[in-house]
């Protein structure tokens, strides 16, 4: 639910009041969202007309219009996020949620944003791509000096050139970050504009990591690259919900990646281009289409494609350790390793101890092994044929017929028609000179000698 709290002003009211024009009065109370569930479009109630975007498991803040300028207020603050049932974390965000809300302004309205930092460290918002005054940039030394504990700053200007942006603080980033403060901004064309086509379904979310032991909350911030929560917006599957579309709709998916490596995202059952980038729309000739685009740090892109396939298409980065949730990595390789008779043995000792890994990690799913509190399955998720054996960055797209034009409602999963699913083969097997499978995962075919040979001079060239 969306809501607004009491806000008491305190010190923020004096330093908002220093800003000069801006009265006491005028701060907006700032609106609160308590919920992880994905929000509907928040039409403008006010200002010019667009089509409003969706945020994945998130929402967009409202504003309030103020003689023509669209006022929004930010809390930076201590959230409890739930990132997937049984796992809430305590992270830093905005106004009641990590990632922030998704701000949506059109191009070239004048944009005035209240922050006020609740935070036990001071901070400040970096507008990631804007053209914007030097001194609204938010680099917290640079171009400002950083917003205390308590206190409130305003950040003002005219959002000129339409796209997808983000914000995020640029003030002691490696927490702020590594605790998930971030957001999504939209700013829409004013008009029809060459490069950038209407579409029917407009999806944003940021990529983002933490590192949380199983049975903690707050993530360790000194991790650098060995995370174990790979997230959307925050959420990990089977937490995050499905991009819903109508079939044939012109659906556009904006991604911003705020995590410490790349992330190669790949649709299923249809292709795209990239239409944008946090630098702007891209020209048309320089479109071409792709399966998986990878995303750097830092960047972000919009993908757009026409949803004309049916079905239930996964959405996923496509590094593998990317789709599975918290566990440690020390695990040792088990495959093809007999372990029944240790097991048995081990059972004497230690009764809950189970044997894990000879065929692979996929039993993990089904094993009903006991969860530390507060974590989430490894690979997670019932699908509607069984364990979907995935967690972390992975959706689903799920594209009907029948959806109504804005109904972003589940609509369950995809039923096939007759005769379009793989299916078993219950007929004879043909002859073959094989080893038995339970030989094969044990011993290579057969013994091989492996020769290395060194590049020595250029003989041979
Ligand atoms: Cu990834």
């Amino acid at each position: 639910m969306t809501h607004r709290r009491n806000f008491l002003l305190g010190s923020a009211a004096v330093a908002a009041a220093s800003v000069g024009k801006v009265a006491m009065a005028a701060l907006p109370e700032p609106v609160m969202q308590t919920t992880p569930k994905t929000q509907p479009p928040l039409l403008p109630a006010s200002g010019r007309p667009y089509n409003p975007v969706v945020t994945l498991n998130g929402w967009t803040l409202p504003w309030r219009m103020n003689n023509g300028v669209k006022e929004f207020h930010l809390v930076a603050e201590p959230v409890l996020r739930e990132m997937t049932p049984g796992l809430k974390a305590r992270l830093w965000g905005y106004n009641g949620q990590s990632p922030g809300p998704t701000i949506e302004v059109v191009e070239g309205d004048r944009v005035r944003i209240f922050v006020t930092n609740k935070l036990p460290e001071r901070t400040s918002i970096h507008w990631h791509g804007q053209r914007l005054p030097n001194g609204m940039d938010g680099v917290s030394g640079l171009t400002q000096p950083a917003i205390d504990p308590g206190k409130t700053f305003v950040y003002e200007f005219v959002a000129r050139r339409p796209g997808t942006f983000m914000y995020h603080p640029h003030a002691d980033e490696m927490t702020q970050m590594a605790m998930g403060m971030m957001g999504f901004w939209v700013t829409h064309p004013r008009a029809r504009h060459p490069l950038i086509d209407e579409v029917d379904r407009d999806f944003v979310f940021l990529l983002n990591a933490y590192d949380i032991e199983p049975g903690a909350a707050t993530p360790k911030i000194m991790t650098m690259t060995d995370f174990n929560l790979w997230s959307l917006n925050s959420r990990v599957f089977p937490g995050i919900d499905p991009l819903v579309v109508r079939r044939n709709d012109k659906v556009r998916i904006r991604i911003g990646n705020l995590t410490m490596t790349n992330h190669p995202m790949h649709i299923h059952g249809h292709e795209f281009t990239i239409t944008g980038t946090d630098g702007g729309p891209t020209p048309k000739a320089s479109r071409w289409p792709e399966v998986t685009a990878d995303i750097a740090v830092g960047q972000m892109r919009q993908f757009e494609f026409v949803a004309d396939a049916e079905g239930d298409w996964a959405f996923h980065c496509h590094k593998s350790h990317h789709t599975m949730n918290a566990m440690g990595h020390e695990v040792p390789t088990m495959i093809g390793v007999e372990q029944r008779d240790i097991a048995q043995r081990i059972n004497r000792l230690i009764p809950d101890y189970m044997a894990m890994g000879e065929r692979g990690m996929g039993d993990m799913t089904e094993m009903e092994m006991p969860l530390p509190d507060n974590s989430a399955p490894m690979m997670g998720g019932a699908g509607p044929f069984g364990s979907l054996e995935m967690g972390g960055m992975f959706s689903v797209v799920k594209v009907r017929a029948n959806q109504k034009a804005g109904d972003y409602s589940d609509p369950g999963w995809y039923k096939h028609p007759p005769g379009t699913s793989a299916y078993e083969w219950t007929g004879a097997l043909p002859e073959a000179a094989r080893m038995a499978p339970e030989r094969a995962a044990q011993k290579p075919a057969r013994e091989m000698e492996v020769q290395v040979r060194k590049p020595m001079g250029h003989r041979g060239h």
